[in-house]
């Protein structure tokens, strides 16, 4: 077969481009809201579990917990976002921000922390649209438990440590300043916390880790309650991740067999061109 020169010089260039070349990275970004979210509410009694899987998402100190006069008890939240199914496995992390839009505006400025949390939790049917929740559902997380259980609450599985079991290590944290009602979006973010970034490169790392953030306000004096739009009000949750996608080995692979086929057939024209 004869091959016209100028072609031939094409072949060659794209086999050597191939050859000696990496295949490019792919540089992207995801917007994901949460798989679950749910309150902690402050309760040392088996049977008065309180959640609020199904409504908005509260921490700090509220002034009513919905058992007689005022506690002041205390609200954690608890948010997982599903990274090892939106994200190509190998990926490098570069930035992640997670923004949640505060509906009340009021309480003060407290500084609200993300800490990883360390066991699995569940969100269950529990709704009371407000701070005092409601009694625990199946399956709920609540301040003693990671998974209520109706027919026997003191059987259900229990949080090593009341209040949830999550690392002591900030992940990441932010002023939410009193709006004045504004429902302002404020954001936890990697550019002010590289353990932001590290907790999600090992939730894609290792996903059966990843059991999402504890979201803690001002617990050191009542009414500093901040209301967070949960998963299942609007705007959700949303936790933006920038990540390079490194190319399966398999595409690494058929890419180089391109460029030897490509180098091989070029040799084989240029050798019967001068037999
Ligand atoms: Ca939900
Ligand atoms: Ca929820």
């Amino acid at each position: 077969m004869k091959v016209p020169a100028m072609y031939r010089t094409y072949l060659f260039w794209i086999g050597l481009v191939f050859l000696v070349v990496p295949p490019s990275l792919n540089a992207a970004v995801v917007t994901l809201n949460p798989v679950k979210d749910n309150t902690l509410i402050q309760q040392s009694d088996p049977l008065l579990q309180r959640s609020n899987g199904q409504g908005d998402i509260f921490i700090g100190r509220t002034n009513q917990d919905g058992q007689g006069p005022a506690t002041i008890s205390i609200r954690r939240g608890l948010v997982e976002f599903d990274v090892a199914n939106s994200i190509p496995a190998g990926s490098i992390i570069t930035s992640v921000t997670l923004t949640m839009r505060d509906v009340m505006g009021l309480n003060g400025d407290p500084v609200v922390y993300l800490h990883r949390l360390l066991g699995d939790w569940g969100e269950g049917a529990s709704f009371q649209n407000g701070g005092q929740g409601d009694l625990a559902k199946e399956g709920d997380a609540t301040w003693l438990y990671t998974f209520f259980n109706v027919a026997n609450p003191t059987a259900s599985t229990a949080w090593i440590n009341p209040g949830g079991d999550f690392s002591s290590t900030v992940s990441g944290s932010a002023t939410i300043f009193d709006d004045l009602g504004a429902g302002q979006l404020f954001s936890w973010t990697s550019a002010n916390n590289s353990q932001l970034l590290a907790d999600v490169q090992s939730w894609l790392n290792n996903p059966s880790t990843n059991f999402g953030w504890i979201i803690i306000g001002d617990e050191s004096k009542g009414q500093t309650a901040k209301r967070f739009n949960s998963s299942e009000s609007s705007p959700q949750p949303s936790l933006v991740i920038s990540y390079t996608a490194i190319p399966e080995a398999s595409s690494i692979a058929m890419l180089g067999t391109m460029g030897l086929l490509g180098g091989v057939w070029l040799r084989v024209s240029r050798s019967r061109r001068m037999n």
